[in-house]
């Protein structure tokens, strides 16, 4: 195997966002591109002579970007690399794999729920040897890197065949290329009660798992239909496709509509659920009701004693700062603490890794535990699965005993998508510098107890981040939070997110859109969103 040495200059915007790189598929396959961010990986890491896991959703240029990075780690001495048969690894997969297998970390080719194909996105991920994402600190560096590189090492090789299990060499490096599926389904069975799910399934319940032809097809296949014994046919748009068939693999109301229209009509199965692109966010529904993420967080914290995996309790629960405060409520009750974190798995990982949470989650349809270091989409439907099997009630009872017992956060998230990016900036900018004089004053009929720009320091290694969005919170407990994605390819997205608390259970079964609209109004007008962006109205709810 020949070594070559390539010349490169910088890209100017390879800093990694929220969740890793991601650009449009045209920017990604740009000569050197890819070669220069994986680099400065090479680079920032020391990795020569150990073990990575490689795979991805199996999005356009998925293949291409397996094989030029497996040739890059051959050439920059790694040991090696186990990577998903035909490329493919589910994001919680991969952090399994890292975790069980020793490695010291491993590469995700992912752009998650964003589009995919030829015009869609691409996105490239490190995760480090707790399994999880690389911490700000480390991507933070990844990108200083990419800022000065003058060359990357590369290696003389024909692609290897990646459709069948075994070992292969690349040079010095060793190529096994295994299951993507086993471990994990291994693992899945140790947490949940699998001879319950089954006799559930027995007894006649059904379900529908949406996998919008993205990675989890074969994950749910193997183990909803194969080991847990759901009928054929459980599992909907379960093969893999690079443009996921033309749809945007992100599972929520307005993206999942085949699968919510079933869920609200006469046919409906007993649990319709969804998971994304890479299989790490999951959207629950029950016969005519929908579960939102932080609700879901919250009645899975509230039950966890009732799962296997769980049965010992929960050291701790953590979720975003956007995620809505209803597990906040449930951990108080429990007596565990309850932490508040900036967007981002990555910010999880050191309170998993230190033992004070057992379960977290964000809004945005992620949820999940100490069991790996990512958001789990399967995993989440296996835990409701397990509590269904147990509690031998339908979803929305369960939601709505939660209700009862803890009041119900009304909750929605409004995104403003494709915004020119200065506009977004402004109005941010705007109401950074009103905070100081919210405090005291009403908003919409609602005094404002606090505002501020989040910051965030973690008590595990006091690492401090800042400018992590806008918070208001009133008197009554609402709140209204203002950010910026860290994840969109095009323009900015701004995103709003609104919450209020309704202990009545005469009032817990409004719409949320009702339920929310003065402090929807309040927002739009204190942002001055119309002005600004020109958008009468968001382009995304959930
Ligand atoms: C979004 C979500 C955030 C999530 C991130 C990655 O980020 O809001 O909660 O962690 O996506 O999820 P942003 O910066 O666009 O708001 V995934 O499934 O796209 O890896
Ligand atoms: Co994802």
């Amino acid at each position: 195997m020949q070594i070559r040495t390539v010349a490169t200059t910088p890209f100017p915007d390879q800093r990694p966002g929220t969740s890793g790189l991601r650009k449009k598929v045209a920017v990604f396959s740009q000569p050197h591109y890819l070669e220069n961010f994986v680099q400065s990986i090479f680079d920032t890491l020391d990795l020569s002579g150990k073990a990575l896991v490689l795979g991805g959703d199996g999005r356009h240029h998925n293949d291409v970007a397996i094989q030029a990075i497996l040739r890059m780690a051959a050439a920059n001495g790694v040991g090696r690399v186990l990577v998903g048969r035909g490329g493919l690894l589910s994001t919680p997969a991969a952090s399994c794999i890292i975790r069980r297998r020793g490695l010291a970390g491993g590469f995700i080719l992912s752009a998650s729920h964003n589009p995919g194909g030829p015009g869609g996105d691409f996105g490239l991920k490190f995760n480090v040897e707790n399994g999880g994402p690389a911490p700000e600190k480390v991507t933070e560096a990844f990108w200083r890197r990419s800022r000065e590189i003058t060359e990357y090492r590369t290696a003389e090789a024909p692609d290897l065949p990646l459709d069948r299990p075994g070992i292969q060499r690349l040079g010095g490096m060793e190529v096994e290329v295994i299951d993507p599926v086993a471990d994990y389904a291994e693992l899945m069975e140790r947490l949940f009660d699998f001879d319950r799910i089954r006799a559930l399934f027995a007894d006649g319940f059904r379900m529908r798992f949406d996998a919008m032809h993205a990675v989890t097809g074969p994950y749910a296949a193997e183990i909803l239909e194969r080991r847990l014994g759901a009928p054929p046919g459980t599992v909907v748009r379960g093969t893999p496709l690079p443009d996921f068939g033309g749809g945007h693999p992100d599972p929520n109301l307005v993206h999942a509509r085949g699968l919510v229209a079933l869920m609200n009509g006469p046919d409906a199965p007993d649990l319709g659920a969804a998971s994304d692109g890479d299989g790490d966010r999951n959207m629950i529904l029950g016969r005519g009701c929908f579960v939102t993420p932080s609700d879901s967080l919250a009645v899975l914290a509230a039950e966890a004693r009732l799962v296997p995996g769980y049965a010992g309790g929960l050291k701790g629960v953590a979720r975003s700062m956007p995620t809505s405060t209803a597990v906040d409520r449930v951990a108080a009750d429990l007596g565990i603490p309850c932490y508040e974190t900036p967007t981002g798995w990555k910010f999880f990982g050191s309170l998993l890794d230190a033992g004070r949470v057992t379960l977290c989650g964000e809004e945005s349809f992620g949820t999940g535990s100490d069991h790996v270091r990512e958001k789990d989409g399967l995993w989440a439907v296996l835990f409701w699965l397990n509590l269904l099997a147990v509690r031998r009630a339908p979803v929305a009872e369960i939601l709505e005993d939660h209700w009862r017992r803890y009041g119900r956060t009304y909750y929605t998230r409004h995104d403003y998508e494709a915004l020119d990016p200065a506009a977004a900036a402004g109005l941010m900018d705007h109401l950074r510098q009103r905070l100081g004089e919210l405090p005291g004053r009403e908003v919409g009929g609602r005094r404002v107890r606090a505002a501020d720009e989040f910051a965030y320091t973690d008590p595990v290694d006091h690492s401090r981040s800042t400018g992590q969005g806008i918070r208001i919170v009133f008197e009554d407990g609402a709140r209204m939070v203002w950010r910026l994605s860290g994840t969109g390819t095009e323009g900015a997205t701004l995103r709003l997110y609104l919450e209020r608390h309704e202990p009545d259970p005469a009032r817990q079964h409004d719409d949320p859109q009702a339920a929310l609209a003065d402090l929807v109004a309040a927002a739009r007008a204190l942002g001055e969103i119309e002005e600004r962006t020109g958008r009468d109205r968001p382009s995304v709810i959930t």
